[in-house]
C-alpha cells in the first residue's frame, strides 16, 4: 500500500540509494524535480543568449571558435536536462510552452546583458563558476537521471569557466582599455552572479523539502558562501576588485563575510521586469516558430519509416 511504498522510498533515500524513473515516488517529489529540472533546462537554453550575441563579432577566429563550441554545449546541457525531465513523465513539447508562455522560470542570471566582449570572459568565469559551485553537489542527487546528467555537466562547465578566467587573464595583461572593460564587466555581473543560488535560507520556500528528500544536498546561503569563498582569491590573482565594500576574510568563521543582494532587484527579474526578459522570451519564441517546420519534417520522416517497417 501507499504507506510501505512512501517508508520504502523515505529509506532509500536515507541510504543514499538512487530512486529512478520506474521507481514509486510521491507526488511532491515529483512536481519539485520537474520544476527544478525544467527551470535548469531553460537557463541551459535561454543562457546560449547573452553569449551568443558576441560569436559573430568576437574579436578573433581562435576566440570565435571556443565561444561557438561553449554556446553549442550549453544547448546540449539543454537537451540532456529536458531528457532526464522526459523521465518524470512530462513532454519537452509542454515544457518548451510553458517556458515561452512565461509560466516556468529560467535562472534570473540570463536576463541582463552582454554589453562588451569582457562580459564573455566574466560570464565564464563568475556564472559559470557559480553553476559549477552550484551543480557540483547535485551529482549525487537522490534522482538517477538528474545527477549522472550532471556529471558530465559539470566537467564541461568548469572547461567553461577556465575559459573564461583565460580570456579574463590575457586582457588583464593589454591596454588600460582592456583592463577597464573587464573591471566593468565584473562590476555589473557580481551581485547578479551571487543571486543565482536563490534568495536566503529564511525565504526559500523549497530549500527544507528538497535537503529532505536529497534533491538540493546544500543550502542557498551555505553555496553562496562557498561562491565567494573560492573567488575572492582568483579576483586577487586577477588583479580586479569585487564591487562589495563589506567584503573581508572573516577569521573567526573562516570565510569572508559580503554585503547583501540587492533583493528587491531580484524579485523585479523574477517577476518578469529585468532589463532583458521580455527579449530573452521573445527570442526563444521566435527560435521555436522558426523551428516548425525542422520539427513537422522530422515527424513525417519518423512517421514514413514506422509505416515502412510495419508493411
Ligand atoms: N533565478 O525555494 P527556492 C546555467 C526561484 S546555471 C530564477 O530557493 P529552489 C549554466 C525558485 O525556482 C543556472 N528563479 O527554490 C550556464 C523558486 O520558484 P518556484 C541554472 C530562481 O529550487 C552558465 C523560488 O525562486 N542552474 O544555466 C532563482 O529550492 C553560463 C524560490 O526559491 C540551475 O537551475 C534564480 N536565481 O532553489 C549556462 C541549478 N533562485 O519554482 C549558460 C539547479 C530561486 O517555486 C552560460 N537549481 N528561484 O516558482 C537549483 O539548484 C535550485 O533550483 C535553485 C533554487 C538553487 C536555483
Amino acid at each position: 500500500d501507499e504507506r510501505a511504498l512512501a517508508a520504502h522510498f523515505t529509506a532509500r533515500v536515507a541510504a543514499e540509494q538512487r530512486i529512478e524513473p520506474r521507481d514509486w515516488m510521491p507526488e511532491g517529489y515529483r512536481r519539485t524535480l520537474v520544476r527544478q529540472v525544467a527551470q535548469h533546462a531553460h537557463s541551459e537554453i535561454i543562457g546560449m543568449q547573452p553569449e551568443g550575441d558576441w560569436i559573430a563579432s568576437a574579436p578573433s577566429l581562435r576566440r570565435k571558435s571556443i565561444l561557438l563550441a561553449k554556446v553549442q554545449d550549453e544547448a546540449g546541457h539543454g537537451l540532456y536536462l529536458y531528457a532526464a525531465a522526459e523521465t518524470l513523465g512530462v513532454d519537452r513539447a509542454d515544457l518548451t510552452e510553458r517556458l515561452i508562455g512565461g509560466r516556468q522560470k529560467y535562472s534570473s542570471i540570463f536576463n541582463y546583458p552582454a554589453t562588451g566582449f569582457a562580459d564573455v570572459g566574466v560570464i565564464g568565469w563568475l556564472v559559470d563558476g557559480a553553476a559549477i559551485c552550484n551543480q557540483v553537489p547535485l551529482c549525487r542527487s537522490s534522482y538517477g537521471p538528474y545527477a549522472r546528467a550532471m556529471v558530465r555537466i559539470c566537467k564541461e562547465e568548469s572547461f567553461h569557466q577556465r575559459q573564461g578566467y583565460e580570456l579574463l587573464l590575457r586582457m588583464m595583461a593589454g591596454t588600460p582599455e582592456q583592463r577597464a572593460m573587464v573591471q566593468d564587466a565584473v562590476d555589473r555581473w557580481w551581485w547578479p552572479s551571487l543571486m543565482m543560488f536563490g534568495p536566503p535560507d529564511a525565504e526559500s520556500p523549497n530549500t527544507r523539502q528538497s535537503m529532505e528528500w536529497r534533491v538540493k544536498r546544500h543550502t542557498n546561503d551555505e553555496l553562496r558562501q562557498r561562491f565567494v569563498d573560492m573567488t575572492v582569491p582568483q579576483a586577487e590573482r586577477l588583479g580586479v576588485t569585487l564591487p562589495d565594500p563589506a567584503l573581508r576574510w572573516n577569521e573567526e568563521r573562516g570565510h569572508y563575510d559580503f554585503g547583501e543582494p540587492d533583493w528587491a532587484e531580484f524579485r523585479r527579474v523574477l517577476s518578469g521586469d529585468g532589463p532583458c526578459n521580455a527579449e530573452r522570451i521573445r527570442r526563444r519564441r521566435a527560435a521555436h516558430e522558426d523551428g516548425a517546420w525542422v520539427r513537422e519534417a522530422a515527424a513525417a520522416y519518423a512517421a514514413k519509416r514506422s509505416a515502412g517497417e510495419t508493411r
